[in-house]
């Protein structure tokens, strides 16, 4: 029986992924690096500077630890200049009624992301409140698709692993919410997410008894 629902934030809540895309091609363009919408499908819930290893291997240059980290800073400049015009209209379909009904039904709610700008995200969409407990970059050690944020979420719901959902449109992440023995629903295509054995195209497409039958 699922007691609660952990949410990804990125492509789950809001279209930021979009934003992450652009930041990302901006700074492969000025650093002369082949980076298309396949590679950045491969980033989707992956830590910045794991995906930033992902984008460098197109690359034939060798890059020093300190180069690696002004690149990633300098991509998260680009990336937070298009955050501050982000308000609700980004809200991705059927997420906010599916966290409204939940709300409604009093189940426990967290957010997991992998992002380190999930705090300034949830109140640009003025959901900072909504949540029992947001989890992000900043409290974990491992990216997805290690489990670790899940379990983290799930200890501050208190709520037993395999009590909880996840709700994720990365491959990484899935492989995530597997590996930490929980229930899960993928938001995405077969093409974006052909490990997702219950999968939807976005949270309009499935009503919110649905989701806690999965
Ligand atoms: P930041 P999620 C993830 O968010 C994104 O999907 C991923 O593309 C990004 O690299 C990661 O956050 C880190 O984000 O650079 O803002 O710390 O999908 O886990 O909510
Ligand atoms: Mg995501």
């Amino acid at each position: 029986m699922i007691k609660g629902v952990i949410f990804d934030l990125d492509g789950v809540i809001v279209s930021t992924d979009e934003y992450h895309y652009q930041a990302w091609k901006q700074l492969a363009d000025e650093e002369g690096i082949e980076f298309d919408r396949e590679i950045n499908n491969q980033l989707r819930g992956v830590s910045r500077i794991e995906s930033l290893k992902i984008i460098l291997k197109k690359s034939t240059k060798t890059y020093s630890d300190e180069k690696i980290y002004d690149l990633a800073e300098r991509k998260n400049k680009f990336y937070r200049v298009s955050l501050e015009s982000l308000d609700e209209r980004e809200l991705l379909p059927g997420a906010l009624e599916i966290i409204t009904s939940l709300k409604t039904k009093k189940i426990p709610m967290a957010i997991a992301s992998s992002s380190k700008n999930a705090k300034t995200i949830l109140k640009k969409i003025k959901l900072t409140e909504t949540f029992d407990v947001v989890t992000d970059g900043t409290d974990v050690t491992e990216t997805k698709p290690d489990p670790q944020i899940f379990l983290i979420a799930a200890e501050r719901l208190s709520i037993a692993p395999a009590e909880c959902l996840v709700v994720e449109d990365s491959e990484a992440g899935i492989e995530a919410a597997k590996r930490a023995g929980m229930k899960y629903l993928g938001i995405g295509t077969i093409n974006s997410l052909p490990n997702a054995e219950y999968r939807v195209k976005n949270l309009s497409e499935i009503s919110v008894d649905k989701l806690l039958s999965l």
